[in-house]
């Protein structure tokens, strides 16, 4: 097990499309044990396998609250099966430490993955766990949420980075 470094906007790594996993290994689950173990150190409620510098399609999720015991989800080569209905949730990213604002996303959806052991899964979601997913699954794509902000969001946004850094 092992604390990896979370990679910060602008890394070009972050802007990389992640590869699918074909080999289903004991490295493949120490990486998503690595994974989880950083997400939970942050702490996050999601990581992406390209915010520790692995271009590779894989995400782990913990919404679970603070009081409740801990949950984790493990997306090996997720796909998105539908999308429908629209929220907004204030969202933050480890990759912009220090920073959140309002992303408007689908409000329910549909996805198909594997867990690490590649058996494949369904699951619906919808509210923080349906955002976590299509946050993390555009990291896969090189997808990070200050590219769906409007200009008015992303100028302030951008602001509240840079005041965190400095
Ligand atoms: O820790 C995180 N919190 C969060 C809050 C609202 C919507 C999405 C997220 S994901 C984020 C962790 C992260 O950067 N994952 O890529
Ligand atoms: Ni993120």
């Amino acid at each position: 097990m092992a604390i990896r470094e979370i990679l910060e906007f602008p890394d070009p790594r972050l802007r990389e499309v992640g590869e699918p996993v074909t080999v289903f290994d004991d490295s493949l689950r120490q990486l998503v044990e690595d994974m989880a173990e950083t997400m939970y150190d942050a702490p996050g409620v999601g990581l992406a396998a390209p915010q520790i510098g692995v271009s590779k399609r894989i995400f782990v999720i913990d919404i679970a609250g603070e009081d409740e015991p801990s949950d984790l989800m493990v997306f090996i080569n997720p796909e998105i099966l539908s999308l429908d209905g629209t929220q907004q949730w204030e969202e933050g990213c480890l990759s912009f430490p220090g920073a959140t604002e309002t992303v408007k996303r689908a409000e329910h959806v549909r996805v198909r993955a594997q867990d690490a052991h590649g058996k494949a899964f369904e699951l619906e979601a919808d509210g923080l766990l349906a955002v976590a997913i299509q946050h993390e699954n555009d990291h896969l794509n090189g997808v990070l949420m200050i590219d769906k902000l409007n200009p008015i969001k992303k100028r302030l946004f951008s602001r509240k980075v840079n005041q965190a850094r400095a």
